[in-house]
Protein backbone atom coordinates (compact mmCIF):
# COMPACT_ATOMS: atom_id res chain seq x y z
CA UNK A 1 0.00 0.00 0.00
CA UNK A 2 1.65 3.19 -0.96
CA UNK A 3 1.12 6.68 0.21
CA UNK A 4 3.99 8.84 -1.45
CA UNK A 5 4.22 12.08 1.27
CA UNK A 6 3.69 9.54 4.04
CA UNK A 7 6.59 7.01 3.23
CA UNK A 8 8.78 9.35 2.28
CA UNK A 9 8.00 11.94 5.14
CA UNK A 10 6.77 10.44 8.24
CA UNK A 11 7.02 6.32 7.57
CA UNK A 12 11.04 6.55 8.34
CA UNK A 13 10.27 7.59 11.82
CA UNK A 14 8.03 4.82 13.16
CA UNK A 15 9.54 3.62 16.29
CA UNK A 16 12.39 6.37 16.03
CA UNK A 17 13.13 8.13 19.41
CA UNK A 18 15.15 10.79 17.90
CA UNK A 19 13.68 14.58 18.70
CA UNK A 20 11.66 16.03 16.03
CA UNK A 21 9.93 19.67 17.37
CA UNK A 22 12.47 21.62 20.28
CA UNK A 23 9.50 23.33 22.24
CA UNK A 24 9.76 26.83 23.37
CA UNK A 25 9.15 25.86 27.18
CA UNK A 26 12.43 23.25 26.71
CA UNK A 27 10.56 19.99 26.04
CA UNK A 28 11.32 17.98 22.87
CA UNK A 29 8.96 15.88 21.25
CA UNK A 30 10.41 12.62 19.42
CA UNK A 31 9.63 11.47 15.92
CA UNK A 32 7.60 7.92 17.48
CA UNK A 33 5.81 10.74 19.85
CA UNK A 34 4.80 13.05 16.81
CA UNK A 35 3.64 9.95 15.27
CA UNK A 36 1.75 8.42 17.85
CA UNK A 37 -0.52 11.92 17.91
CA UNK A 38 -0.67 11.47 14.23
CA UNK A 39 -2.22 8.23 14.36
CA UNK A 40 -4.84 9.29 17.27
CA UNK A 41 -5.42 12.27 15.31
CA UNK A 42 -6.03 10.39 11.92
CA UNK A 43 -8.43 7.79 13.98
CA UNK A 44 -10.44 10.70 15.60
CA UNK A 45 -10.90 12.05 11.52
CA UNK A 46 -11.85 8.17 10.52
CA UNK A 47 -14.43 8.36 13.99
CA UNK A 48 -15.93 11.57 12.53
CA UNK A 49 -16.80 9.84 9.06
CA UNK A 50 -13.86 12.54 7.26
CA UNK A 51 -13.52 9.92 4.11
CA UNK A 52 -10.31 9.99 2.01
CA UNK A 53 -10.32 12.76 -0.28
CA UNK A 54 -12.40 15.01 1.81
CA UNK A 55 -11.34 18.59 2.57
CA UNK A 56 -10.21 19.91 6.35
CA UNK A 57 -10.05 23.29 7.00
CA UNK A 58 -8.12 24.62 9.69
CA UNK A 59 -8.34 27.80 11.59
CA UNK A 60 -5.58 27.04 14.46
CA UNK A 61 -2.81 28.43 16.15
CA UNK A 62 0.47 26.96 15.72
CA UNK A 63 1.25 23.72 17.68
CA UNK A 64 2.81 20.02 17.65
CA UNK A 65 -0.64 19.11 17.45
CA UNK A 66 -1.56 21.44 14.65
CA UNK A 67 1.24 19.92 12.44
CA UNK A 68 0.21 16.61 13.58
CA UNK A 69 -3.14 17.07 12.38
CA UNK A 70 -1.86 18.09 9.08
CA UNK A 71 0.21 14.66 8.84
CA UNK A 72 -2.66 13.14 10.09
CA UNK A 73 -4.31 14.49 6.86
CA UNK A 74 -1.59 12.71 4.84
CA UNK A 75 -1.99 9.41 5.91
CA UNK A 76 -5.53 9.25 6.02
CA UNK A 77 -5.43 10.53 2.58
CA UNK A 78 -7.46 13.19 3.52
CA UNK A 79 -7.17 17.37 1.82
CA UNK A 80 -5.77 19.43 4.53
CA UNK A 81 -6.88 22.94 4.33
CA UNK A 82 -5.08 25.31 6.52
CA UNK A 83 -5.99 28.87 6.73
CA UNK A 84 -4.38 32.29 8.07
CA UNK A 85 -5.41 32.77 11.46
CA UNK A 86 -6.46 36.37 10.56
CA UNK A 87 -9.08 35.95 8.47
CA UNK A 88 -12.43 37.06 9.88
CA UNK A 89 -15.65 34.91 10.08
CA UNK A 90 -16.68 36.45 6.93
CA UNK A 91 -13.58 35.37 5.44
CA UNK A 92 -13.44 31.84 6.63
CA UNK A 93 -17.25 31.64 5.39
CA UNK A 94 -15.78 31.44 2.04
CA UNK A 95 -13.28 29.13 2.50
CA UNK A 96 -15.36 26.60 3.86
CA UNK A 97 -18.45 26.62 1.75
CA UNK A 98 -16.51 26.75 -1.36
CA UNK A 99 -14.56 23.53 -0.57
CA UNK A 100 -17.43 21.77 1.04
CA UNK A 101 -15.11 21.25 3.58
CA UNK A 102 -16.26 17.83 5.99
CA UNK A 103 -14.61 19.23 9.16
CA UNK A 104 -13.96 22.68 9.82
CA UNK A 105 -11.52 22.68 13.09
CA UNK A 106 -11.09 25.69 14.92
CA UNK A 107 -9.69 27.60 18.07
CA UNK A 108 -12.13 27.19 21.10
CA UNK A 109 -12.01 30.94 21.67
CA UNK A 110 -13.93 30.91 18.42
CA UNK A 111 -16.37 28.43 18.13
CA UNK A 112 -19.72 30.11 18.86
CA UNK A 113 -18.40 32.56 16.44
CA UNK A 114 -17.86 29.97 13.51
CA UNK A 115 -20.39 27.63 14.30
CA UNK A 116 -23.24 29.42 12.08
CA UNK A 117 -20.13 28.76 9.30
CA UNK A 118 -19.92 25.18 10.09
CA UNK A 119 -23.76 24.74 10.01
CA UNK A 120 -24.18 26.47 7.15
CA UNK A 121 -21.52 23.80 5.12
CA UNK A 122 -22.87 21.38 6.50
CA UNK A 123 -19.90 19.78 8.25
CA UNK A 124 -18.56 19.30 11.50
CA UNK A 125 -16.50 21.93 13.89
CA UNK A 126 -13.91 20.85 16.47
CA UNK A 127 -11.54 22.85 18.05
CA UNK A 128 -8.12 22.45 18.43
CA UNK A 129 -6.07 25.53 21.06
CA UNK A 130 -2.38 26.59 20.49
CA UNK A 131 -1.69 24.44 23.65
CA UNK A 132 -3.39 21.51 22.20
CA UNK A 133 -6.48 20.87 23.62
CA UNK A 134 -9.70 21.37 22.09
CA UNK A 135 -12.39 18.67 21.38
CA UNK A 136 -10.70 17.37 19.00
CA UNK A 137 -8.08 16.66 21.04
CA UNK A 138 -10.31 15.01 23.54
CA UNK A 139 -11.89 12.67 20.88
CA UNK A 140 -7.90 11.88 19.66
CA UNK A 141 -6.62 11.42 22.91
CA UNK A 142 -9.50 8.54 23.66
CA UNK A 143 -8.32 6.49 20.00
CA UNK A 144 -5.49 3.85 19.33
CA UNK A 145 -2.07 5.13 18.62
CA UNK A 146 -2.14 2.73 15.65
CA UNK A 147 -3.53 3.78 12.36
CA UNK A 148 -3.24 1.99 8.93
CA UNK A 149 -1.65 4.22 6.44
CA UNK A 150 -4.34 5.01 3.66
CA UNK A 151 -3.36 4.16 0.06
CA UNK A 152 -2.84 7.54 -2.38
CA UNK A 153 -1.48 7.97 -5.54
CA UNK A 154 1.38 10.67 -6.96
CA UNK A 155 -1.86 12.82 -8.14
CA UNK A 156 -3.73 12.63 -5.50
CA UNK A 157 -4.45 16.05 -3.72
CA UNK A 158 -2.92 16.21 -0.13
CA UNK A 159 -3.57 19.62 0.57
CA UNK A 160 -5.06 22.85 -0.99
CA UNK A 161 -4.36 26.15 -0.29
CA UNK A 162 -6.59 29.56 -1.02
CA UNK A 163 -4.10 31.89 -3.21
CA UNK A 164 -6.36 35.50 -3.48
CA UNK A 165 -7.38 36.10 -7.41
CA UNK A 166 -6.82 39.23 -8.99
CA UNK A 167 -10.94 39.40 -9.55
CA UNK A 168 -11.09 39.48 -5.99
CA UNK A 169 -12.12 35.47 -5.37
CA UNK A 170 -9.89 33.36 -4.02
CA UNK A 171 -9.22 30.25 -5.63
CA UNK A 172 -8.00 26.96 -4.07
CA UNK A 173 -4.69 25.52 -5.35
CA UNK A 174 -4.70 21.49 -5.83
CA UNK A 175 -1.13 20.30 -4.78
CA UNK A 176 -0.27 16.72 -5.40
CA UNK A 177 1.59 14.35 -3.25
CA UNK A 178 4.16 14.58 -6.21
CA UNK A 179 3.57 18.28 -6.53
CA UNK A 180 5.21 18.54 -2.47
CA UNK A 181 7.85 15.33 -2.14
CA UNK A 182 9.21 16.61 -5.40
CA UNK A 183 9.87 19.85 -4.07
CA UNK A 184 10.96 18.52 -0.49
CA UNK A 185 13.28 16.42 -2.43
CA UNK A 186 14.72 19.12 -4.79
CA UNK A 187 15.20 21.37 -1.33
CA UNK A 188 17.03 18.95 0.73
CA UNK A 189 18.75 18.41 -2.47
CA UNK A 190 19.79 21.73 -3.47
CA UNK A 191 20.14 23.45 0.10
CA UNK A 192 22.13 20.71 1.65
CA UNK A 193 19.66 19.33 4.72
CA UNK A 194 20.55 16.32 7.05
CA UNK A 195 19.74 14.85 10.00
CA UNK A 196 22.09 16.77 11.46
CA UNK A 197 19.94 20.07 11.01
CA UNK A 198 18.17 21.74 13.65
CA UNK A 199 15.97 24.74 11.64
CA UNK A 200 14.48 28.05 13.51
CA UNK A 201 10.81 27.61 12.68
CA UNK A 202 8.83 31.02 13.56
CA UNK A 203 7.21 30.88 10.29
CA UNK A 204 2.83 30.28 10.35
CA UNK A 205 2.28 26.98 9.41
CA UNK A 206 -0.76 27.77 7.11
CA UNK A 207 1.32 28.85 4.41
CA UNK A 208 3.08 26.64 1.85
CA UNK A 209 6.62 28.17 3.30
CA UNK A 210 6.24 27.64 7.23
CA UNK A 211 4.52 24.39 6.40
CA UNK A 212 5.64 22.34 3.22
CA UNK A 213 9.34 24.13 2.62
CA UNK A 214 10.25 24.33 5.95
CA UNK A 215 8.35 21.31 7.72
CA UNK A 216 8.42 19.00 4.83
CA UNK A 217 12.17 19.78 3.82
CA UNK A 218 12.85 18.55 7.95
CA UNK A 219 11.17 16.03 7.70
CA UNK A 220 12.42 14.58 4.60
CA UNK A 221 16.12 15.02 5.73
CA UNK A 222 15.84 13.44 9.36
CA UNK A 223 16.52 16.61 10.75
CA UNK A 224 15.09 18.65 13.73
CA UNK A 225 12.91 22.27 14.30
CA UNK A 226 12.86 24.70 17.26
CA UNK A 227 9.16 25.04 16.71
CA UNK A 228 8.27 28.87 17.43
CA UNK A 229 4.79 29.74 18.14
CA UNK A 230 5.63 33.09 15.68
CA UNK A 231 8.11 35.29 14.90
CA UNK A 232 8.66 37.27 18.33
CA UNK A 233 12.26 38.87 18.07
CA UNK A 234 13.64 38.00 21.77
CA UNK A 235 12.99 34.51 21.35
CA UNK A 236 14.29 34.15 17.89
CA UNK A 237 17.60 35.67 19.29
CA UNK A 238 17.59 32.95 22.20
CA UNK A 239 16.79 29.93 19.74
CA UNK A 240 19.45 31.23 16.99
CA UNK A 241 22.58 29.54 18.76
CA UNK A 242 21.13 26.04 19.38
CA UNK A 243 20.29 26.37 15.49
CA UNK A 244 22.28 25.52 12.05
CA UNK A 245 19.50 26.74 9.82
CA UNK A 246 16.52 29.41 9.84
CA UNK A 247 14.04 29.82 6.91
CA UNK A 248 12.02 33.28 6.72
CA UNK A 249 11.02 35.86 4.71
CA UNK A 250 12.45 39.37 4.62
CA UNK A 251 10.60 41.38 7.52
CA UNK A 252 12.18 38.54 9.96
CA UNK A 253 16.00 39.78 8.30
CA UNK A 254 15.38 43.40 8.51
CA UNK A 255 14.13 43.08 12.09
CA UNK A 256 17.03 40.89 13.29
CA UNK A 257 19.19 43.52 11.10
CA UNK A 258 17.54 46.30 13.30
CA UNK A 259 18.24 44.57 17.08
CA UNK A 260 21.91 45.42 18.14
CA UNK A 261 21.96 41.90 19.92
CA UNK A 262 22.15 40.30 16.62
CA UNK A 263 25.99 40.01 16.12
CA UNK A 264 28.17 38.04 13.75
CA UNK A 265 29.37 36.08 16.94
CA UNK A 266 25.57 35.07 17.77
CA UNK A 267 25.00 33.14 14.21
CA UNK A 268 28.89 32.53 13.63
CA UNK A 269 28.07 28.74 13.99
CA UNK A 270 25.29 28.63 11.30
CA UNK A 271 24.41 27.12 8.26
CA UNK A 272 22.17 28.55 6.47
CA UNK A 273 19.68 31.40 6.09
CA UNK A 274 16.64 31.66 3.23
CA UNK A 275 14.60 34.07 2.39
CA UNK A 276 11.72 34.29 0.14
CA UNK A 277 7.95 34.70 -0.41
CA UNK A 278 8.59 38.34 -1.39
CA UNK A 279 11.57 40.11 -2.16
CA UNK A 280 14.52 40.53 -0.72
CA UNK A 281 16.46 43.88 -1.08
CA UNK A 282 20.10 43.90 -2.06
CA UNK A 283 20.37 46.41 0.35
CA UNK A 284 19.49 43.91 2.97
CA UNK A 285 21.29 41.13 1.36
CA UNK A 286 24.43 43.37 1.76
CA UNK A 287 23.77 44.55 5.60
CA UNK A 288 23.45 41.11 6.84
CA UNK A 289 26.16 39.72 4.82
CA UNK A 290 28.58 42.85 6.76
CA UNK A 291 27.25 42.10 9.76
CA UNK A 292 27.21 38.49 9.92
CA UNK A 293 29.67 36.93 6.68
CA UNK A 294 26.52 35.09 5.69
CA UNK A 295 25.13 35.37 2.67
CA UNK A 296 21.41 34.80 2.84
CA UNK A 297 19.96 32.64 0.41
CA UNK A 298 17.01 34.11 -1.53
CA UNK A 299 14.65 32.00 -3.52
CA UNK A 300 11.18 32.05 -5.54
CA UNK A 301 8.16 30.26 -5.51
CA UNK A 302 4.40 30.33 -5.32
CA UNK A 303 1.87 28.48 -3.81
CA UNK A 304 0.73 27.30 -7.01
CA UNK A 305 4.31 25.86 -7.48
CA UNK A 306 6.23 25.72 -4.29
CA UNK A 307 9.57 26.33 -5.08
CA UNK A 308 10.62 27.14 -8.81
CA UNK A 309 14.35 28.39 -8.19
CA UNK A 310 16.74 28.80 -5.95
CA UNK A 311 20.54 30.88 -5.49
CA UNK A 312 23.04 27.95 -5.11
CA UNK A 313 24.03 26.68 -2.37
CA UNK A 314 28.05 26.70 -3.04
CA UNK A 315 28.17 29.33 -6.00
CA UNK A 316 27.76 33.39 -5.86
CA UNK A 317 24.34 33.84 -3.73
CA UNK A 318 23.73 36.94 -5.88
CA UNK A 319 21.75 39.78 -4.30
CA UNK A 320 18.59 40.95 -5.99
CA UNK A 321 18.26 37.68 -7.95
CA UNK A 322 16.35 34.68 -6.81
CA UNK A 323 19.29 32.00 -8.23
CA UNK A 324 18.39 29.56 -10.85
CA UNK A 325 15.43 27.09 -11.47
CA UNK A 326 15.41 24.00 -9.27
CA UNK A 327 16.63 20.24 -10.71
CA UNK A 328 13.32 19.27 -12.69
CA UNK A 329 11.62 22.53 -12.98
CA UNK A 330 11.92 24.43 -16.14
CA UNK A 331 11.52 28.21 -16.35
CA UNK A 332 11.29 30.66 -19.60
CA UNK A 333 10.50 34.15 -19.86
CA UNK A 334 7.32 34.55 -22.02
CA UNK A 335 5.74 38.23 -24.06
CA UNK A 336 2.73 38.58 -21.98
CA UNK A 337 0.67 39.71 -24.78
CA UNK A 338 1.76 36.84 -27.86
CA UNK A 339 3.09 33.95 -25.17
CA UNK A 340 6.10 33.85 -26.96
CA UNK A 341 9.43 32.72 -24.75
CA UNK A 342 11.73 36.23 -25.23
CA UNK A 343 14.99 36.60 -26.31
CA UNK A 344 17.53 36.05 -23.27
CA UNK A 345 18.02 39.15 -21.05
CA UNK A 346 14.48 40.06 -22.14
CA UNK A 347 11.75 41.43 -19.30
CA UNK A 348 8.57 39.60 -19.60
CA UNK A 349 6.04 36.92 -17.72
CA UNK A 350 8.10 33.96 -16.17
CA UNK A 351 6.48 30.50 -16.87
CA UNK A 352 7.36 27.32 -15.28
CA UNK A 353 6.61 23.31 -15.64
CA UNK A 354 8.10 21.03 -13.71
CA UNK A 355 6.55 18.26 -11.01
CA UNK A 356 5.40 20.83 -8.31
CA UNK A 357 3.68 23.12 -10.63
CA UNK A 358 -0.12 22.16 -8.95
CA UNK A 359 -2.96 20.35 -10.56
CA UNK A 360 -5.61 23.23 -11.02
CA UNK A 361 -7.87 25.35 -9.18
CA UNK A 362 -10.61 24.14 -7.13
CA UNK A 363 -13.51 23.80 -9.23
CA UNK A 364 -12.45 26.50 -11.43
CA UNK A 365 -11.35 24.74 -14.68
CA UNK A 366 -11.71 28.07 -16.57
CA UNK A 367 -9.65 30.24 -14.23
CA UNK A 368 -7.11 26.85 -14.35
CA UNK A 369 -7.05 26.86 -18.31
CA UNK A 370 -5.99 31.14 -18.32
CA UNK A 371 -3.03 30.36 -15.77
CA UNK A 372 -1.86 26.71 -16.71
CA UNK A 373 -1.30 25.65 -19.98
CA UNK A 374 -2.12 22.62 -21.70
CA UNK A 375 1.78 22.07 -22.50
CA UNK A 376 2.05 21.85 -18.23
CA UNK A 377 3.60 25.87 -18.19
CA UNK A 378 2.23 27.29 -15.16
CA UNK A 379 1.74 31.50 -16.20
CA UNK A 380 3.07 33.27 -12.88
CA UNK A 381 2.03 36.83 -13.39
CA UNK A 382 5.50 37.61 -12.12
CA UNK A 383 7.56 39.60 -14.51
CA UNK A 384 11.50 38.27 -14.60
CA UNK A 385 14.73 38.27 -16.45
CA UNK A 386 17.33 36.09 -16.94
CA UNK A 387 20.83 36.89 -17.01
CA UNK A 388 23.32 35.32 -19.21
CA UNK A 389 24.47 33.59 -16.41
CA UNK A 390 20.72 31.97 -15.96
CA UNK A 391 20.00 33.70 -12.64
CA UNK A 392 16.85 34.92 -12.72
CA UNK A 393 15.40 38.56 -11.10
CA UNK A 394 11.92 39.02 -10.32
CA UNK A 395 11.70 42.63 -11.69
CA UNK A 396 8.21 43.25 -11.23
CA UNK A 397 4.89 42.07 -11.21
CA UNK A 398 2.41 41.92 -14.31
CA UNK A 399 -0.34 40.90 -11.50
CA UNK A 400 -1.90 43.45 -9.20
CA UNK A 401 -1.03 42.23 -5.56
CA UNK A 402 0.68 43.79 -2.66
CA UNK A 403 3.12 41.89 -0.86
CA UNK A 404 3.15 42.70 2.67
CA UNK A 405 5.46 40.91 5.51
CA UNK A 406 5.21 37.88 3.65
CA UNK A 407 1.28 37.89 3.33
CA UNK A 408 -0.31 38.55 -0.39
CA UNK A 409 -2.65 41.37 -0.32
CA UNK A 410 -5.19 41.35 -3.82
CA UNK A 411 -5.61 45.28 -4.19
CA UNK A 412 -8.95 44.22 -5.91
CA UNK A 413 -10.62 42.42 -2.98
CA UNK A 414 -9.75 45.56 -0.44
CA UNK A 415 -11.46 47.94 -3.19
CA UNK A 416 -14.89 45.63 -3.83
CA UNK A 417 -15.04 45.96 0.04
CA UNK A 418 -14.41 49.91 -0.14
CA UNK A 419 -16.90 50.31 -2.95
CA UNK A 420 -19.80 48.77 -0.27
CA UNK A 421 -18.81 51.66 1.50
CA UNK A 422 -21.19 54.32 2.61
CA UNK A 423 -21.09 57.52 0.53
CA UNK A 424 -18.05 55.59 -1.63
CA UNK A 425 -18.15 56.39 -5.03
CA UNK A 426 -15.04 54.21 -6.02
CA UNK A 427 -11.99 53.14 -4.57
CA UNK A 428 -8.02 52.16 -5.78
CA UNK A 429 -6.00 50.39 -3.68
CA UNK A 430 -2.30 50.69 -4.15
CA UNK A 431 0.98 49.12 -2.06
CA UNK A 432 3.83 51.27 -1.56
CA UNK A 433 6.77 50.73 0.47
CA UNK A 434 7.07 50.12 4.37
CA UNK A 435 10.13 49.64 6.30
CA UNK A 436 8.97 46.70 8.25
CA UNK A 437 6.29 44.65 6.35
CA UNK A 438 8.25 46.01 2.80
CA UNK A 439 4.99 47.20 1.41
CA UNK A 440 2.03 48.25 2.97
CA UNK A 441 -1.36 49.02 1.94
CA UNK A 442 -2.82 52.37 1.02
CA UNK A 443 -6.61 53.12 0.11
CA UNK A 444 -7.69 56.19 -1.68
CA UNK A 445 -11.28 57.06 -1.87
CA UNK A 446 -13.97 59.09 -4.08
CA UNK A 447 -16.66 59.87 -2.30
CA UNK A 448 -20.07 60.40 -3.86
CA UNK A 449 -20.67 63.94 -4.92
CA UNK A 450 -21.68 66.17 -2.01
CA UNK A 451 -20.73 63.42 0.47
CA UNK A 452 -18.28 63.33 3.41
CA UNK A 453 -17.36 60.07 4.56
CA UNK A 454 -17.03 58.66 7.59
CA UNK A 455 -13.38 57.44 7.74
CA UNK A 456 -13.82 56.26 10.96
CA UNK A 457 -17.06 54.10 10.60
CA UNK A 458 -15.13 52.51 7.25
CA UNK A 459 -11.91 51.73 8.89
CA UNK A 460 -13.95 49.82 11.99
CA UNK A 461 -15.89 47.94 8.79
CA UNK A 462 -12.74 47.03 7.60
CA UNK A 463 -11.58 45.83 10.84
CA UNK A 464 -14.55 43.42 11.21
CA UNK A 465 -14.94 42.15 7.83
CA UNK A 466 -10.72 41.50 6.34
CA UNK A 467 -7.89 40.02 8.19
CA UNK A 468 -5.93 42.68 9.98
CA UNK A 469 -3.00 42.13 7.71
CA UNK A 470 -4.79 43.86 4.93
CA UNK A 471 -5.95 46.81 6.41
CA UNK A 472 -4.86 49.81 4.92
CA UNK A 473 -2.22 51.83 6.69
CA UNK A 474 -3.58 55.17 4.94
CA UNK A 475 -6.82 56.70 3.84
CA UNK A 476 -6.64 59.20 0.96
CA UNK A 477 -9.97 61.06 0.13
CA UNK A 478 -9.26 62.05 -3.57
CA UNK A 479 -12.60 63.98 -5.87
CA UNK A 480 -11.40 61.55 -9.09
CA UNK A 481 -8.95 58.76 -9.34
CA UNK A 482 -6.39 59.80 -12.35
CA UNK A 483 -7.05 57.98 -14.92
CA UNK A 484 -5.42 57.23 -18.86
CA UNK A 485 -7.36 58.05 -22.38
CA UNK A 486 -8.33 54.69 -21.85
CA UNK A 487 -10.38 55.48 -18.85
CA UNK A 488 -8.04 52.94 -16.51
CA UNK A 489 -6.96 54.17 -13.33
CA UNK A 490 -3.29 55.01 -13.33
CA UNK A 491 -2.48 53.46 -9.88
CA UNK A 492 1.50 53.92 -10.63
CA UNK A 493 0.61 57.60 -10.05
CA UNK A 494 -1.33 56.84 -6.69
CA UNK A 495 2.04 54.76 -5.43
CA UNK A 496 4.35 57.84 -7.07
CA UNK A 497 1.88 60.08 -5.04
CA UNK A 498 2.24 57.87 -1.27
CA UNK A 499 5.67 56.51 -2.08
CA UNK A 500 7.24 58.12 1.15
CA UNK A 501 4.09 57.84 3.20
CA UNK A 502 6.12 55.19 5.69
CA UNK A 503 9.86 55.96 5.10
C1 LIG B 1 0.79 41.05 11.14
N1 LIG B 1 0.28 42.27 10.85
C2 LIG B 1 0.61 42.60 9.61
C3 LIG B 1 1.33 41.50 9.11
N2 LIG B 1 1.44 40.56 10.08
N3 LIG B 1 0.34 43.70 8.87
C4 LIG B 1 0.79 43.73 7.63
N4 LIG B 1 1.50 42.71 7.08
C5 LIG B 1 1.78 41.58 7.80
N5 LIG B 1 2.46 40.58 7.26
C6 LIG B 1 -0.46 43.18 11.73
C7 LIG B 1 -1.58 42.53 12.50
O1 LIG B 1 -2.78 42.58 11.76
C8 LIG B 1 -1.64 43.45 13.69
O2 LIG B 1 -2.29 44.64 13.29
C9 LIG B 1 -0.19 43.80 13.96
O3 LIG B 1 0.47 43.65 12.69
C10 LIG B 1 0.48 42.90 14.98
O4 LIG B 1 0.22 41.53 14.66
P1 LIG B 1 1.29 40.40 14.97
O5 LIG B 1 0.73 39.07 14.58
O6 LIG B 1 1.81 40.58 16.37
O7 LIG B 1 2.42 40.77 13.94
P2 LIG B 1 3.86 40.27 13.82
O8 LIG B 1 4.13 39.15 14.75
O9 LIG B 1 4.75 41.44 13.86
O10 LIG B 1 3.87 39.62 12.32
C11 LIG B 1 4.65 40.10 11.29
C12 LIG B 1 5.30 38.92 10.63
C13 LIG B 1 4.20 37.93 10.16
C14 LIG B 1 6.25 38.22 11.58
C15 LIG B 1 6.09 39.43 9.43
O11 LIG B 1 3.29 38.60 9.30
C16 LIG B 1 4.73 36.71 9.50
O12 LIG B 1 5.12 35.75 10.14
N6 LIG B 1 4.76 36.68 8.16
C17 LIG B 1 5.18 35.53 7.39
C18 LIG B 1 4.22 35.31 6.26
C19 LIG B 1 4.47 34.01 5.52
O13 LIG B 1 4.82 32.98 6.08
N7 LIG B 1 4.30 34.04 4.22
C20 LIG B 1 4.53 32.89 3.35
C21 LIG B 1 3.46 32.84 2.30
P3 LIG B 1 -3.23 45.52 14.24
O14 LIG B 1 -2.25 46.21 15.14
O15 LIG B 1 -3.93 46.41 13.32
O16 LIG B 1 -4.12 44.56 14.93
S1 LIG B 1 3.78 31.43 1.20
C22 LIG B 1 4.43 32.25 -0.14
O17 LIG B 1 4.41 33.42 -0.23
C23 LIG B 1 5.15 31.52 -1.23
C24 LIG B 1 4.77 30.11 -1.46
C25 LIG B 1 6.62 31.60 -0.92
O18 LIG B 1 7.37 31.93 -1.85
O19 LIG B 1 6.99 31.35 0.24
P1 LIG C 1 1.84 33.23 -2.76
O1 LIG C 1 0.64 33.45 -3.59
O2 LIG C 1 1.66 33.53 -1.32
O3 LIG C 1 2.31 31.89 -3.03
O4 LIG C 1 2.93 34.28 -3.25
C1 LIG C 1 3.67 34.06 -4.40
C2 LIG C 1 4.25 35.35 -4.89
O5 LIG C 1 5.21 35.85 -3.96
C3 LIG C 1 5.01 35.17 -6.18
O6 LIG C 1 4.17 35.13 -7.31
C4 LIG C 1 5.93 36.38 -6.15
O7 LIG C 1 5.26 37.53 -6.62
C5 LIG C 1 6.23 36.54 -4.66
N1 LIG C 1 7.54 35.99 -4.27
C6 LIG C 1 7.84 34.85 -3.63
N2 LIG C 1 9.17 34.74 -3.42
C7 LIG C 1 9.73 35.87 -3.95
C8 LIG C 1 11.06 36.38 -4.04
N3 LIG C 1 12.10 35.74 -3.52
N4 LIG C 1 11.23 37.56 -4.67
C9 LIG C 1 10.20 38.24 -5.19
N5 LIG C 1 8.93 37.82 -5.11
C10 LIG C 1 8.69 36.66 -4.49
Amino acid sequence: MSNPLYDALLAPYEGRDTVFLHLPDGAALTHADFLAAVNRTANALAHLGVNPGDRVAVHVQKSPQALALYAACVKAGVVFLPLNTAYTPSELDYFVGDSQAALFVCDPAEADALRPIASGAGCHLHTLAGDGSGSLADLADGQSSDFEVVARSDEDIAALLYTSGTTGRSKGAMLTHKNLLSNADALVDTWRFTDKDILLHALPIFHSHGLFVATNVTLRAGGAMIFLPKFDIDEVLSALPKATSMMGVPTFYTRLLDDDRFTRELVAHMRLFVSGSAPLLAETHERFAERTGHRILERYGMTETSMNTSNPYDGERRAGTVGFPLPGVEVKVCDPESGQEMPQGAIGVLWVRGPNVFKGYWQMPEKTREELRDDGFFITGDLARIDEDGYVTIVGRGKDLIISGGYNIYPKEIELFLDEQHGVLESAVVGVPHPDFGETVVAVLVPEKGRTLDLGQIEANVKTSLAGFKRPRLFDVVDALPRNTMGKVQKNELRGKHANAFQ
